[in-house]
């Protein structure tokens, strides 16, 4: 009897931010496992429950639906697929090409850019322009300090960000559904902002593939095909990109795609969403819920055409 009462208190006792908590502190305990020969120097600079001044307060969504609810359209376009098939892609060697307009461009090898900048836990919103959200514990760097390594030209306006392409391992690109390789793009102020960072884990843990390993790019303020995975080559280019959803769509797809509950997806509403693993719908927030950090990057543009 004493210990059914004791297994009774318990769950409320619990909250499923303290159980959070508690496997981000087992992760990183455990981390020298998870992630040897990946981050391990980068692992030794997180202090425990030190999170970012950037992440937000929302309780992470469940580490099973991150993983296995996933849009990566070279492995397949449901959901399912990538968390079944992304372990055909392959991750090592990896380098990531930085050129276009810059004073020196450079090829990095993986290692070398997981020791860049320290690597920080950053908890986002992140909200797909299908109308479903999750909220997610990255682990990762501002773009910032990847772009700072390249010295930029003065005419240099945009960042285009080019992924992965392995016909070989990705079961998806024999389809024409997109252009490959997928191919994603900012303004330069909006790769250079705080918020705009290069993702090398989530949970604690190495990137797993189908979420966009070993480099991916997260912007959480926008829609969720801005952050491309898997990235090979970031390149600066004085004239807007067009970037693969720009192609198959300009009229549904526009460069900017901000999250923007006031613009419509010209075949759906934009002005609630889906918390995966939530039953009801809630708001959509303008600019996700980032707006008081980015909405500066946008004054005078009228947000219904630069959508
Ligand atoms: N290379 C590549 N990056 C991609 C995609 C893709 O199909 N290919 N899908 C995008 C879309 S539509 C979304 S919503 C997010 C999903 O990220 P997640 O599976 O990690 O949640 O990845 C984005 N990045
Ligand atoms: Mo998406």
């Amino acid at each position: 009897m004493l210990i059914r009462r004791a297994d009774s208190i318990i769950p409320s006792e619990i909250t499923p931010r303290a159980l959070f908590e508690r496997r981000r502190d087992f992760l990183r305990l455990s981390a020298g496992i998870a992630l040897a020969g990946v981050l391990p120097s980068a692992h030794a600079k997180l202090g425990p429950g030190k999170s970012s001044p950037y992440s937000i307060s929302e309780t992470p969504t469940p580490l099973k639906h991150v993983t296995s609810y996933n849009n990566y359209y070279e492995f397949g376009t449901d959901k399912e697929e990538p968390a079944r098939t992304a372990h055909r892609l392959r991750v090592r060697p990896w380098t990531l090409q930085i050129d276009g307009l810059v004073k020196q461009a450079k090829t990095l090898g993986i290692e070398d850019i997981l020791k860049l900048a320290p690597l920080e836990e950053r908890i986002y919103r992140m909200r797909c322009v299908e109308g479903w959200s999750m909220v997610i514990p990255w682990l990762g760097f501002p773009v910032a300090s990847l772009l700072k390594q390249v010295q930029p030209l003065g005419n240099a306006k945009y960042v285009e960000f080019i992924t992965a392409n392995q016909p070989e391992n990705m079961p998806g690109v024999g389809s024409r559904v997109l252009d490959w390789p997928y191919v994603e793009g900012l303004r330069l102020d909006e790769a250079m902002h705080p918020l705009a960072i290069i993702a090398v884990g989530l949970y604690g843990e190495a990137l797993p593939n189908q979420n966009g390993a070993p480099l991916r790019l997260v912007v959480p303020w926008k829609y969720g095909f801005k952050s491309g995975k898997s990235i090979v080559r970031i390149r600066f280019t004085d004239r807007e990109p067009r970037t693969s959803w720009m192609k198959a769509g300009p009229s549904e797809y526009g460069f900017y795609s901000n999250v923007n509950p006031e613009v419509d997806h010209p075949r759906w509403s934009q002005a609630r969403e889906r918390r995966i693993g939530e039953f009801s719908k809630r708001k959509t927030l303008m600019f996700n819920g980032y707006g008081e950090q980015v909405s500066q990057l946008y004054t005078g543009m009228d947000l219904r055409k630069n959508f």
